[in-house]
């Protein structure tokens, strides 16, 4: 039986963006509002250009459903492309450097990049976040919540309270066209993305994804295939323009010795009904995942957006039918999709967390799911008193 999973297809000046999400359970009930909202979280955010003007992004649900519930069959999304022009649209042979237009010029045999660079767009990223829109249901039935902002653009860092929840991290990051759960921050990242388009530059920055509610457990050791952190680090590292992925503490663990790196474990018989069985950590250093297995603790995630690599100004290219030193092509394009972004990933993360937690629970039927769940928190909550080694 196939696992949770997802494919995607489109370009972004093609008729339409489709999804096709394999192994839902049956009895989901799918919130076309909810996931019509993330479609319009991700077309907005401060810094995007002209065509999040013409688009109005909505999903038209094709298959899978009945009386808006799931079934068990695969479930097709379309979100259609208002501005559908991929035969007329202009050639390009000037390639962005950072784009995948050169690459793709190669890979193709063409010196026409707009074959490319159709599907390279992040406009894929719609179907994405459809897909994760329906993933994040699932696990909502279960109380997991998945919150993605942003906490750098440019040289501007955000400083975020560790003690929001997510329900105050989605309504403070909401308030603002940063997408950023800092207010003081995101009045000056606006600024800064003010200034790189009258600079005719593009800016990039850091986004965060917290997912709260997963019992420990989920994801596996066994397979490297099956690490969670692994999956969940492919999974944003494959957003478009992503440059790199960490997990928890990431890449600040090589200066620390282990004694300030590890969670030190307790265990209070108070939490025992909560997520974590009772076992607490003083800090999450881990972002909520050893071993490729969630702990019991929020899964934490960040990724790097490079700027945008289509800049009003250019950047010194080749020509691909002359061969002669030329500006790139500009394309219309955003100067800065950083809170887009965080949206994007947010999503991404949903999935995948998503796909794990269906992979320990699973079932054909969310009725299943619920009750693999149960026995499997009553089990782990009653270790501790079987006693034994
Ligand atoms: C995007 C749609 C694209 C770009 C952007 C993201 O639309 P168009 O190319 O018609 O302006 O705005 O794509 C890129 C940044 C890129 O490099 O391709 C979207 O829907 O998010």
């Amino acid at each position: 039986m196939a696992g949770l999973d997802y494919r995607t297809a489109g370009e972004s000046h093609g008729q339409a963006m489709v999804v096709l999400v394999e192994g839902l359970p049956a009895g989901l009930t799918l919130d076309q509002q909810a996931i019509d909202g993330a479609l319009r979280r991700r077309q907005g955010g401060f810094g995007r250009g002209g065509r999040m003007k013409i688009e109005r992004d909505e999903v038209a649900i094709l298959s899978g459903v009945r009386n808006g519930v799931t079934i068990g069959s695969p479930v097709a999304m379309q979100v259609a492309n208002k501005d559908w022009r991929i035969d007329s649209a202009p050639s390009v042979h000037r390639p962005r450097p950072g784009h995948a237009d050169f690459s793709g010029a190669m890979k193709w045999l063409t010196n026409d990049c707009r074959t490319t660079l159709e599907r390279a767009s992040a406009r894929e990223t719609a179907t994405r976040v459809a897909a994760g829109a329906v993933a994040a249901g699932l696990l909502e039935e279960f109380g997991v919540a998945v919150v993605g902002y942003v906490v750098r653009i440019g040289s501007v860092e955000a400083s975020v309270d560790p003690a929001l929840s997510p329900g105050e991290l989605r309504a403070t990051r909401d308030g603002n066209e940063a997408y950023c759960p800092d207010d003081a921050a995101a009045t000056r990242m606006i600024q800064a993305i003010r200034q790189a388009k009258a600079d005719r530059d593009t800016l990039g920055g850091i986004v965060e994804v917290q997912a709260t509610g997963l019992p420990p457990g989920v994801g596996s050791c066994v397979r490297w295939q099956d690490k969670l952190d692994g999956r969940l680090m492919g999974a944003v590292g494959s957003i478009q323009a992503f440059k790199g992925v960490e997990v928890g503490l990431g890449f600040g663990c090589a200066a620390r010795p282990g004694s300030r790196v590890h969670d030190e474990l307790d265990y209070d018989p108070a939490q025992r009904q909560s997520v974590n069985l009772g076992f607490s950590r003083r800090t999450n250093n881990a972002g909520g995942l050893e071993g490729g297995m969630t702990n019991g603790m929020p899964v934490v995630v960040r990724g790097v957006m490079k700027p945008i690599s289509t800049l009003l100004k250019g950047l010194d290219s080749v020509n691909l039918r002359t061969l002669q030193p030329e500006r790139s092509d500009y394309e219309r394009s955003d100067i800065c999709a950083v809170p887009a972004a965080s949206v994007v990933a947010e999503y991404v993360v949903a999935f995948e967390c998503a796909r794990a937690f269906m992979e320990k629970f699973g079932g054909d039927t969310v009725e299943e799911t619920r009750a693999a769940y149960g026995f499997y928190l009553d089990r782990a909550r009653s270790l501790g008193e079987e006693g034994g080694g």
